[in-house]
């Protein structure tokens, strides 16, 4: 890349009136940074060792013709480093995309946590990274999988690792099962296929014997898994954590993130289709956002739960497989992150971050949930594997802000140079140095909770109801919500091979909910009502009958909550959403200026597609620089389209199949379409050629089905962006019977 082409986005960009970024007081982060930052810009090459080099093109030889010589210590150098330039991808969420960011407290938190960070209008830098979890880290950006959602914050207390995804459940719960559930979902060990996918025969065989997983399944079926951006996703600590006061009490919370743009999904069609198109999907649209200054954010909030309401529930607060419906427990904020600067090289700083749960701050603290436990030896352990050695909190991306000194020493890579002789404790050769805080000096402490009982390998019978939750995600749907689960599972256990176990799933689904698993069932052949041989569960104890998996009491548990379906939750708007203009030569240019303004007036993004790169020409003469040449990307990667008017410009559209292709995909994605003049015919015409039914009033300005049609540019700009903002048009798929 050209160096004119490279701006940083730190050294660029300013938020509305806020100083520069780099002025400003949270962004610590940077400046501890900027030494290890190298920048190449008008500097010669070297060696690793700081020599110049004058040729690195031409290896030293024996003539110009003759064999290379072992003396020659830049070509070795060089391809030594490159030899070992890889490092193990990590076993679960290799693929990501992260970012820099601040967090501004709101200062509620106090009221629950000494954690300093959230002191009112505390500035706290942060390093956010994304992820999927079962694929590769050259895979697909939109598998059907949850996304990892894990925030570091260097606060002044030392660094805390919120590692989250965004689905507020887990499928197991207990950390034993965490490998056999990677191994299930993970491509098949003897031929390695499928990549990033749970289509597949062990995942669907693990997960039907394993019913703790099914409430999960749910919503990994669900939109959730099919995010339209990482910055439209909602993010979860999962596990119940506690929050201690100043005064040491102790509360349970359940952490949430909230983005400001609400959570919104792509269908299953545009996934797979985008996988395609664009594998980095997610990754570009988060690093183009960032550097056009459509800066990601999400609030920070805390359910709380008082220590004496931990048994109030039907559900016990430990299981990692149920979450606390906001019904019940209402979410407070804590604060808001955003994501301002994108990183400057990826390995560096995405690859080597290294995010372990047991990173806490004093006021924050662990619970006894059996998940989170086995998490708190698991981060350490892999980090020590993939980065090399005990030494890699003084990587640049994971050192703390907070100074660190303790005795440890040595260790692969140590950066850090002690001073003094006293590397142990208690010394006084070193003065006593460095002194324990105890507890009333800042220091960390655990709360004391109250712990007995036997030595034993045992499940509370408290985490035996696996249906209810998975019920109550699915009554709480919408129905075009309801129709992608029962479709998913159809896609998935279709592509599983063994007819045991699409049965063995259905007869879990039957305890969901009848209807769906009839449903699905009939798709895949399969007679109902199917009986399950031997236990439902795998785990259930000898003794125990089906009873107990119901919940124990009826205490407090909305049968649905509002707050699970996406559909209902929809904020409408259209910033930072990109839309497709299709034009050629010859196009209108008085509706291409009236969209592009109203576009970006409201937030949004206009991109001109057209069948050639280049420039394209305005029947009055204007010229137009093409942002995309049609056959480079497809409807999947835009979240609208608008064609304006222009005949030679819809002349040259109709010879083409994927402008054609481009409008009946849009309407069976449901998504809005807006047309002027010939662009209405062009918009009649190719809904026509694919099957759909569509006679489209031009000139009334109404939105007909999310079409939304007139003879000028400057009047339907309005319209369109109105049907838009409500990002999909589900009365298209019910009434017109599209299967989505
Ligand atoms: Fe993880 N998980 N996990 N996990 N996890 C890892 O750590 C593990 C779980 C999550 O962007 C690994 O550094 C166990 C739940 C995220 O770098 C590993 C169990 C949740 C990331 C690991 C779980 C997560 C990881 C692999 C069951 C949501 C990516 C590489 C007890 C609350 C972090 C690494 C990043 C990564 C273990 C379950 C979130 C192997 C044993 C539940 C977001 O240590």
């Amino acid at each position: 890349m050209s160096k004119d082409a490279k701006q940083p986005s730190h050294k660029a960009v300013e938020i509305n009136n806020a100083p520069p970024i780099a002025e400003q007081p949270s962004n610590k982060k940077l400046d501890q940074l900027e030494p290890f930052t190298c920048d190449a810009d008008n500097q010669p090459l070297t060696s690793n060792q700081g020599v110049k080099v004058a040729d690195n093109q031409n290896s030293l030889k024996a003539g110009s013709r003759g064999p290379s010589l072992l003396e020659d210590h830049f070509l070795r150098e060089k391809i030594t480093s490159f030899d070992h330039e890889r490092i193990p991808e990590r076993v679960v969420h290799a693929r990501g995309v992260a970012a820099h960011g601040v967090f501004e407290s709101y200062g509620t938190g106090t009221a629950f946590s000494k954690a300093g960070f959230l002191a009112k209008g505390v500035k706290t830098p942060v390093f956010t990274r994304f992820s999927t979890v079962a694929g590769s880290r050259g895979s697909s950006d939109m598998a059907r999988d949850v996304r990892g959602f894990a925030v570091k914050f260097y606060t002044q207390e030392g660094v805390f690792d919120l590692v989250g995804n965004n689905m507020p459940v887990f499928f197991i719960q207990d950390a034993i099962k965490f490998p056999d559930l990677i191994h299930a979902v993970k491509p098949e060990p003897h031929n390695e296929i499928p990549q990033a996918a749970s289509a597949h025969d062990t995942f669907w065989d693990f997960v039907s014997l394993s019913t703790e997983a099914t409430h999960m399944i749910m919503w990994v079926m669900s939109d959730r898994a099919l995010p339209r951006s990482l910055r439209m996703m909602e993010g979860f600590g999962v596990h119940t954590f506690r929050l201690i006061d100043n005064k040491g009490v102790s509360r349970f919370v359940k952490f949430h993130w909230k983005p400001v743009l609400g959570a919104v999904s792509v269908l299953w069609d545009e996934a797979l289709k985008i996988s395609g198109k664009d594998p980095d999907f997610h990754r570009r649209d988060l690093f183009e956002s960032i550097e056009c200054g459509d800066f990601p954010e999400w609030e920070l909030g805390v359910q709380v739960i008082e220590e004496e309401d931990e048994f109030k529930f039907d559900f016990d607060l430990l299981d990692p497989t149920k979450l606390v419906p906001e019904e019940l427990v209402p979410i407070q904020m804590l604060g808001k992150m955003t994501l301002n600067r994108n990183v400057e090289n990826y390995f560096a700083e995405t690859e080597q971050v290294a995010f372990c749960i047991s990173h806490v701050v004093p006021g924050i603290d662990f619970t006894n949930d059996p998940l989170l436990q086995g998490r708190l030896f698991s981060y350490l352990d892999t980090q020590l594997k993939r980065l090399g050695g005990p030494n890699f909190h003084e990587l640049p991306i994971n050192k703390s802000l907070a100074p660190v000194r303790n005795n440890n020493r040595d260790g692969h890579m140590r950066q850090t140079v002690a001073a003094g002789i006293a590397s142990y404790e208690p010394n006084t050769t070193g003065g006593g140095c460095p002194f324990q805080s105890g507890a009333t000096k800042g220091g960390f402490t655990t709360f004391p909770a109250e712990t007995a009982g036997p030595k034993i390998r045992d499940r509370s019978k408290s985490f035996f109801d696996h249906f209810s939750q998975a019920t109550m995600f699915y009554n709480s749907q919408t129905d075009p919500e309801k129709e992608h689960i029962a479709a998913a599972l159809e896609f998935e256990l279709a592509k599983c091979e063994t007819p045991a176990i699409r049965e063995r799933m259905i007869g879990v689904l039957q305890h969901v909910d009848k209807d769906l698993a009839n449903a699905v069932a009939a798709e895949l052949g399969i007679q109902t009502p199917v009986k399950i041989d031997g236990p439902l569960n795998m785990q259930m104890p000898a003794d125990a009958d089906e009873k107990d998996y119901q919940p124990v009491t009826k205490k407090a548990q909305p049968a649905t909550s509002d707050a699970l379906s996406l559909i209902k939750n929809l904020k409408p708007g259209v910033v930072s959403r990109k839309v497709a203009i299709l034009a050629a030569d010859g196009f209108d240019a008085e509706d291409v200026k009236a969209i592009l303004k109203a576009l970006n007036a409201a937030g949004a993004h206009g991109k001109i597609v057209s069948p050639k790169a280049g420039m394209i020409k305005a029947t009055n003469g204007d010229q137009i620089k093409v942002d995309y040449r049609l056959r480079t990307v497809g409807s999947v990667l835009f979240d609208a389209l608008f064609i304006p008017g222009g005949k030679q410009s819809i002349d040259s559209l109709s010879k083409e199949a994927p402008a054609v292709l481009f409008v009946n995909e849009t309407y069976m994605h449901c998504k809005a379409i807006g047309g002027v003049a010939e662009g209405v015919d062009f918009i009649e015409n190719s809904l026509k050629k694919g099957g759909l039914p569509a006679k489209l009033p031009v000139d009334v300005m109404t939105a007909l089905n999310g079409v939304v049609t007139a003879s000028k540019g400057a009047s339907v700009a309005k319209p369109f962006i109105e049907v838009m903002s409500k990002h999909r048009i589900w009365d298209r798929a019910l009434k017109d019977e599209i299967v989505v």
